[in-house]
């Protein structure tokens, strides 16, 4: 493995369990949790395995998830299945929101407890100062509220980590780069200045979940503690890092996180299959190498991702940076799922191009003032 040069060199944990990439949402659904699977194949074929504590993690109990979601709500994920559903009182679709983006498939309560407890020994690990960086790439599921599931997400896996966090740590710091808005994690920290919730996402009014306006800044003690970047189809590396790091610099330096948990949702690609994003693996790497350059510790999660082959690649890689490893193109030897990786069988292929920029010069400038403008408040 080829180490580079980094005045950092973090105790880095990945957590994971086999079994979350068994779950189904269903065969025309876009979520495709294989891909933790191919995740996983490339992170020990590059041998990252070896320098990383790896741990096997647990689900989290009905207890644990009520530390956010409501009694009724964990009670019925728990007791439906996709048999049981239509025996269920009238209303209950409705009132639990379930449906094509959040279907009941076979054993949904142990896929949401497996990824959510995940997270929760990845926060723990930080907390007992037993590793600098802990990364759950089956985590990051950020829609989910807390009585109903909401696109894809059943339980809000970052929601439980950063209240867990807070038992210890006075000033927690989200970044979510996925392509959707992390509005599930937003609105329930909206009203308190102890954590910070940043989101870079596409924006139109309508575009799911319609929520992300560059307005929603908080409300009472959290009134400049949520941060929203709105962007449009097509923006590509060089605006996207450089907006990144011109707002994140500041916004760490300012608020002077003791924790920080990064979404890396793997929407925000080029050629994504519900994308509309054209960012590059090494342009999102640099976004997640950048925060972990401030030495603070750090829960990575994944989340979105809807081209498994270029997900896999991005998650293997980012899992390389935050170990200070470059990983080289070829993919390794004996890799399982090799044919996934054509035609190109390379780690980094060109992924721009599909969508024309709309995002103009002039309005990434205008964001770029707002959003250090709201930044400008926490030092008051
Ligand atoms: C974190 N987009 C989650 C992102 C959640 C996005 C949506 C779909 C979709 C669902 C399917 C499907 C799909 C081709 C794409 C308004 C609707 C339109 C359902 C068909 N194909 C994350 C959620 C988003 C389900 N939802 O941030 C089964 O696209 O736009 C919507 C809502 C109503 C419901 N219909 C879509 O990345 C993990 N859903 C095919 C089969
Ligand atoms: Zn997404």
């Amino acid at each position: 493995l080829f180490e580079f040069n980094s005045p950092y060199s973090p105790r880095v944990s990945y957590h994971f369990n086999p079994k979350v990439s068994n779950y189904h949402y269903g065969v025309r659904h876009p979520m495709k949790p294989f891909r933790l699977m191919l995740t996983d194949h490339l992170v020990s074929g590059y041998g990252l395995h070896k320098i990383m504590d790896l741990y096997e993690t647990r689900s989290a109990t009905p207890d644990e998830l009520r530390k956010f979601h409501s009694d009724d709500y964990v009670k019925f994920l728990s007791k439906v299945t996709p048999e049981n559903i239509s025996k269920m009182p009238r209303g209950t679709f409705e009132k639990f929101n379930i449906g094509d983006d959040c279907p009941i498939f076979q054993n949904i309560f142990d896929y949401s407890s497996l990824y959510a407890g995940a997270s929760l020994d990845a926060s723990t690990k930080l907390i007992n100062d037993q590793s600098d960086i802990a990364i759950n790439w089956s985590g990051g599921l950020h829609h989910a509220k807390k009585g109903n599931p909401s696109g894809f997400c059943y339980i809000n896996d970052i929601v439980l980590s950063v209240l867990n966090l807070l038992r210890y740590h006075p000033r927690v710091l989200y970044i979510d780069i996925d392509l959707h808005h992390g509005d599930g994690v937003q609105e329930a920290f909206y009203t308190t200045d102890r954590v910070f919730t940043v989101s870079f996402h596409k924006y139109n009014g309508e575009f799911f979940p319609a929520t992300g306006d560059i307005n929603e800044i908080g409300c009472s003690k959290g009134k400049h503690f949520a941060m929203n970047v709105p962007l449009d189809d097509g923006i590509d590396d060089e605006s996207y890092v450089t907006l990144f790091k011109s707002v994140i610099d500041p916004l760490i330096t300012t608020y002077k996180p003791t924790v920080i948990i990064q979404q890396c949702g793997a929407d925000s690609l080029g050629h994504d299959r519900l994308g509309c994003f054209n960012l590059n693996i090494k342009a999102h790497g640099e976004c997640v190498n950048f925060v972990k350059s401030f030495g603070i510790p750090m829960l990575v999660v994944g989340g979105g991702g809807y081209t498994p082959r270029n997900v896999s690649r991005l998650w293997a890689h980012e899992t390389g940076l935050l170990n200070n490893v470059l990983l080289p193109k070829e993919l390794p030897d004996g890799l399982p799922f090799r044919d996934s990786f054509g035609p190109d069988y390379t780690l980094y292929p060109v992924l721009d191009d599909l969508f024309e920029n709309k995002n103009s010069k002039k309005y990434l400038e205008d964001t770029r003032i707002r959003c250090l403008e709201n930044i400008r408040y926490l030092q008051g």
